[in-house]
């Protein structure tokens, strides 16, 4: 198993559209392991193959607080929306942002298990919302993309912020060393 790096926002490659898997094979399987230990490491409660740069239509959930209900969907289609539900989100490629995105509440969902079987569910609560969170991720969208242009803008200078004063303490040495 191998922890992934995930991309975070405003990363263009965020903004890719992932294509449908077609091969449901071992090393599919490996890719959704990885993406487990990813996600559960991280931590969160979802993550989308296109946060860890991978752009196939890949989704691991695992809302529980043990761990022990990892949920893979792949290939996902929402056939039914019903209802609204407005919940605070947040995103491991937008660390540290919280707010409301409102979404439908519940929603059936086709999509395929890692063995390449078409299931249908109907969900709702947080699986609901984590999934529609999940397959936004999938056709490059972000939560705070709900949000005005002035969040986003504010999003976008703190995380820049914090990058620059991360990467200064950590490599100190960088901003000097010769340029070759
Ligand atoms: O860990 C996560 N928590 C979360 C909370 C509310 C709504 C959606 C999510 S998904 C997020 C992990 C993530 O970024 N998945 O793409
Ligand atoms: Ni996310």
């Amino acid at each position: 198993m191998a922890r992934l790096a995930i991309l975070e926002y405003p990363d263009p490659r965020l903004r890719t559209r992932a294509v449908p898997v077609t091969t449901f094979d071992a090393a599919l399987k490996q890719r959704v392991a990885d993406m487990f230990e990813t996600m559960y490491e991280a931590p969160g409660i979802g993550l989308a193959a296109s946060q860890v740069d991978w752009h196939e239509r890949v989704i691991v959930i695992d809302i529980s607080d043990d761990r022990s209900q990892p949920e893979v969907f792949i290939n996902p289609e929402l056939l039914k929306l019903e209802g609204r539900a407005t919940g605070e989100e947040g995103c491991l490629s937008v660390p540290g942002i919280f707010d409301d995105v409102v979404r439908a509440e519940r929603v059936q969902v086709r999509y395929h298990d890692v063995e390449g079987k078409v299931r249908e569910r109907d969900l709702d609560g947080m699986l609901a919302v984590c999934l529609q969170h999940e397959i936004d991720h999938l056709d490059g969208k972000l939560f705070v993309d709900y949000l005005s242009e002035l969040k986003r803008q504010r999003i976008r200078k703190k995380l820049e912020k914090g990058r620059r004063e991360r990467g200064a303490s950590a490599a100190p040495a960088r901003a000097s060393a010769p340029r070759l």
